[in-house]
């Protein structure tokens, strides 16, 4: 059994219209107007599938494909929001991959002892409301309801309000439901997989993460009769801190990756001297305790140039997802799955986040990743070859097929 290339083609194509950008990349960013129309796209595609869809309290939709009563579903998930200027494979290739295994059995009139179910997260790129994952982060118990719930974008618009904006505020308690397994397909967002000529990755864990937001006060002055021995510059601070974030990157070694994405400057005008900054750092390795340092050797780094800038500060340490192993018996599956496709494969580690991380802890979880070329995304260059994705869809539904066992 294989699935339908063209019409797994054909739904990139076209979910990938919903948000499209002049440079053929996507912006749907999470519950805008673009979100709310490809879900609706997503879910009228469910129910041509003949899935039975429900919206939770998170916004998370999920559609339903019976199997034998009492037994626990295999999951396929993962997001259709994406980034701003980001591109059409990110997420939502494991949400279409999933609903292509379900139409493949369905043209085959295959049943499964299992339920299958496709699920769709809210938020997963944490790009309009922090942190990332948070949807699958409220049903694995990890962030509380009213916290996600009372996210702000910059615009100080709150998550919840949006939910209900565009209709997907739903009544289904967002809680850990029983799982035999959760299958989620993802572009590998960096090089490896292209470099060694290979489609296909077993992904057996995903890096620790850490978030902060450090907001630093500095004294707001004339850019002109202000002279430097008494300024307090909260800019040139920031960029101070922002030197050193690359540097703890740096003086750590190994796998270890430090960002600063996000800057934003008060008054952020030329003549006046910046009086507030606020910036983003992004932290990860696949060990705990190498994260642990980098945030120690941050820690320092702030207090040592506030200091020396005479500015104050404040240092949220707001997020943090440790380590995260895949599930041996899953791994295996996929990577039985993958060999059966006769594309090259191997295993290897996530440095991007998924909601598969968060889903690890409801019950056994793995990853498939298909190759990004160039390693880009997060980018208008986002790219997947087709052969790979075919080669990944049908690992899915190998695997999917495997654990929910032919009925
Ligand atoms: O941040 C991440 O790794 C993911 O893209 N949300
Ligand atoms: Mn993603
Ligand atoms: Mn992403």
């Amino acid at each position: 059994m294989h699935i339908d290339r063209e019409r797994l083609e054909q739904s990139i194509e076209d979910l990938g219209r919903i948000g499209a950008t002049a440079k053929g990349g996507l912006t749907r960013v999470a519950l805008t107007d673009e979100d709310k129309r490809g879900r609706d796209w997503l879910v009228a595609r469910m129910k041509d599938a003949g899935l039975r869809v429900s919206v939770d309290q998170m916004g998370n939709i999920f559609g339903e494909r019976p199997g034998e009563p009492g037994l626990p579903p295999v999951m396929m998930g993962s997001h259709a929001d994406s980034v701003p200027t980001g591109g059409k494979y990110d997420g939502q290739l494991g949400v279409l991959c999933g609903l292509e295994v379900i139409r493949t059995l369905n043209d085959a009139r295959t049943r499964t002892r299992h339920p299958l179910t496709l699920a769709i997260f809210t938020n997963e790129e944490g790009a309009r409301f922090q942190p990332a994952m948070i949807a699958s982060g409220v049903m694995a118990g990890k962030i509380a309801l009213e916290d996600a719930y009372n996210a702000r974008d910059r615009d100080g618009i709150r998550l919840v309000d949006e939910l209900e904006r565009i209709g997907y505020l739903g009544g289904e308690p967002c809680i850990p439901r029983p799982l035999r397994a959760y299958l989620e397909l993802h572009i590998e967002q960096g090089p490896f997989l292209e470099e060694e000529g290979l489609s296909i990755g077993v992904v057996e864990g995903i890096v620790a993460i850490a978030w902060s937001r450090l907001t630093i006060h500095g004294v707001q002055d004339h850019a002109g009769p202000t002279p430097m021995r008494i300024r307090h510059d909260a800019l040139v601070a920031a960029a101070d801190v922002v030197g050193r974030v690359r540097g703890i990157a740096r003086e750590l070694g190994g796998d270890v990756v430090t960002t600063v994405g996000n800057l934003t400057v008060q008054p952020n005008i030329p003549n006046a001297i910046p009086g507030r900054v606020q910036l983003s750092i992004d932290m990860r390795d696949p060990k705990d305790a190498t994260l642990d340092r980098a945030r120690v050797l941050l820690d320092r780094a702030v207090r040592e140039v506030s200091r020396r800038e005479g500015v104050t500060y404040e240092l949220e340490h707001y997020w943090r997802v440790p380590y995260t192993p895949f599930d041996r018996e899953v791994v295996g599956t996929i990577e039985r799955a993958a060999k059966a496709t006769g594309a090259g494969y191997r295993r290897m580690l996530s440095g991007a986040g998924h909601d598969a991380q968060y889903m690890a802890a409801i019950g056994p979880t793995g990853m498939v990743f298909v190759p990004s070329h160039d390693g880009r995304s997060h980018c208008e260059e986002e790219f997947t070859p087709m052969d790979d994705i075919v080669h990944g869809a049908n690992t899915l539904l190998g695997a999917a097929l495997e654990l929910a066992g032919r009925a």
